[in-house]
């Protein structure tokens, strides 16, 4: 009696063990699809960077992990700008880009997003694996004049 009663235990332990293991791993690409569809879209909170020459305003952004959003980037510069962020984006489960007016991209994950002078592209995301994550323009020297910003997902 006495044995089974331990027996008992430990597997209880090892399945609480595990449980907590599996729902701590969440892969944003792998589980995208889930991750997207299990978001509040109704809740969902707009937040808009302007891109210009050569900066990001705000420099600096923090999102709350498995909250819907949407991010507006609006080039309001003469030149074209990127918003290059591959550890970013690979912290995401991707909705889908949308350029107003005009269609939308649906891919398991982004490596850049290039917008044009006047242009807005919308970034529809969950936020996913904490951390602090770079933005910035790969275009001649802009990241060294300014267009660095700071991705906070907690
Ligand atoms: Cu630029």
């Amino acid at each position: 009696m006495k044995k089974i009663t331990l027996t008992s235990w430990a597997a209880l332990i090892v399945i609480v063990i595990t449980g907590f293991a599996t729902a701590d791993v969440l892969d944003p690409i792998a589980q995208r699809e889930k991750i997207v569809n299990d978001a509040n879209w109704k809740e969902m909170e707009t937040v808009t960077i302007t891109l210009n020459e050569h900066s990001y305003t705000p420099g600096r952004i923090t999102f709350k992990a498995g909250k819907a959003y949407k991010l507006v980037l609006k080039n309001e510069g003469e030149k074209a700008h990127y918003f290059t962020a591959p550890e970013f984006y690979m912290a995401i489960s991707t909705r889908k880009v949308e350029a107003p007016k005009q269609g939308e991209i649906k891919a398991p994950h982004l490596l850049a997003l290039e917008v044009m002078a006047n242009g807005t592209l919308e970034l529809f995301f969950v936020p996913v694996i904490k951390g602090n994550y770079t933005a910035y323009c790969t275009i001649e020297d802009h990241r060294k004049q300014g267009m660095e910003g700071a991705l906070q997902i907690e």
